[in-house]
């Protein structure tokens, strides 16, 4: 196996126990209030995007209570946005005066953030955009990406854009030496021809790895669908990052290399239609989704990384606060069956997913059951079954009407005498079996 692979394997390993973690979206653009691409997507000038430079004062803004809903959601780590696409810096940056300490807030936004969530006990990770709306050494390619400058003004001026690139490389390094110990660096994104060497990504990481050696890194200095040297490759390069990050997506497989290994994976998942604030979208996935897509990922070996957007005053939406609620405390009767656990070597039941940890193997049942639940292929196998949430017994005695599945394991929720019933609790069901 490549170094590069052994010492991936070793940086992952708290990250892929802790499967859970929140993202937050958040600068200039809760103002407008209708996305983080909103300047892009609108074509506002610089000079008007400015009035939200000079009004951004998000008095609300208490990061103890965004750790604490964090926590009470169970999730483990959380990843702010230091900078997006717009250049905002949320931090107390020395190349810059475009940041949150020349706004009427007057804060480090990034400090104060790290400082609560690390005082709950949580891991913490910093966003940072590669691509910058605002930086005029930023080259146009003429593409969608940057539709602020299709009169492609600085199209391929290579010398401009190394300015560009001491500019991020540094800001990277204000991140690393002036913010204490960070458990995640998150890049986003490379696209077309702007990716890997082109962000002068080896020496970037180099310096990532001299600074904090044990940080974990995402695999955005490659462009998505990238061939040999990525992640997904057996000679990964140095900067092919430590975690894949599908987009809104959960990968139907897993993330596997060619060998079928399983590689450290997180999809990154929004709560409602759009990552920055939006006053309008209110398409909000519900509790049990939620909690239904996080089973799915562990069930895969991967982490959900679910975001939230605060608003202009620096409040997560209340719709956002009582869905986390809700997963919170499912987690907290049943995170054994999530926390450390991933794939099972089972393929997937019927009725819905495994997770397995070691011995311990969970059944995540997603339906009401009208009788016997099946175990494929687990006959003379399985010698218990515990409801997780409660550590109650279910029977596993097999019912009259199995004689024709010999190879099937089986377990009610009632005694098998009786002949029909529903699952005890409409919410879903995790029953451990031994
Ligand atoms: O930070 C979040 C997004 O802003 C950023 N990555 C996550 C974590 C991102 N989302 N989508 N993309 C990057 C890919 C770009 C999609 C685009 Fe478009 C299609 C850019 C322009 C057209 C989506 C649709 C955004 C604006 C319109």
């Amino acid at each position: 196996m490549s170094s590069i692979i052994e010492e991936r394997t070793k940086r992952t390993r708290w990250f892929l126990h802790d499967r859970f973690g929140m993202f937050i979206h958040w600068g200039l653009y809760a103002i407008p209030a209708r996305g983080e691409w909103v300047r892009s997507v609108e074509k506002i000038p610089v000079e008007q995007y400015q009035t939200y430079f000079e009004e951004f004062n998000p008095t609300n803004y208490d990061p103890r209570a965004w750790a604490k809903i964090a926590k009470q959601a169970g999730m483990k780590y959380a990843v702010l946005t230091a900078k997006h696409h717009d250049g905002f810096c949320l931090f107390d940056s020395k190349l810059t005066d475009y940041k949150s300490t020349n706004t009427k807030s007057g804060c480090d936004l990034v400090r104060e953030f790290l400082d609560a969530f690390r005082e709950e006990g949580l891991k913490v990770g910093l966003y940072y955009s590669l691509i910058d709306w605002l930086h005029e050494d930023y080259p146009a390619y003429g593409d969608r990406i940057h539709p602020m400058r299709e009169d492609d003004r600085y199209r391929r001026d290579e010398s401009r854009f190394s300015n560009y690139l001491e500019y991020m490389h540094g800001q990277v390094r204000e991140l690393l030496t002036g913010y204490g110990k960070l458990d995640i660096m998150w890049f986003d994104f490379s696209y077309g021809e702007m990716k890997g060497e082109k962000w002068r990504a080896a020496e970037l990481m180099s310096m990532i790895r001299g600074l904090q050696p044990h940080i974990i890194v995402d695999n955005r200095f490659e462009a998505s669908g990238e061939e040999g040297g990525s992640i997904f490759s057996k000679n990964p390069t140095p900067y092919s990052g430590d975690f894949a990050s599908p987009e809104q997506i959960i990968p139907p497989g897993g993330v596997m290399d060619e060998d079928g290994n399983s590689i450290p994976w997180e999809a990154c998942i929004t709560l409602n239609n759009n990552w920055g604030y939006s006053s309008s979208d209110r398409v909000y996935k519900s509790a049990k989704t939620v909690i239904r897509k996080l089973v799915e990922c562990v069930s895969k070996n991967g982490n959900l990384l679910l975001n939230v957007g605060p608003n202009a005053k620096g409040e997560i939406p209340q719709e956002s606060v009582r869905i986390l609620e809700e997963v919170g405390a499912w987690l907290d009767r049943n995170g054994d069956s999530i926390y450390g656990c991933g794939q099972a070597d089972l393929p997937k039941p019927e009725w819905g997913r495994y997770t397995q940890q070691g011995s311990r193997l969970f059944a995540h049942l997603f339906e009401e059951c009208v009788g016997p639940v099946n175990l494929q292929g687990l006959a003379g196998k399985v010698k218990k079954a515990r409801l997780v949430s409660d550590g109650s017994e279910l029977f596993l005695s097999r019912p009259w009407n199995t004689a024709q599945y010999p190879n099937d394991a089986f377990f009610n929720f009632a005694k098998p005498e009786h002949a029909t019933y529903l699952l005890p609790d409409e919410r879903d069901t995790v029953v451990e079996l031994g």
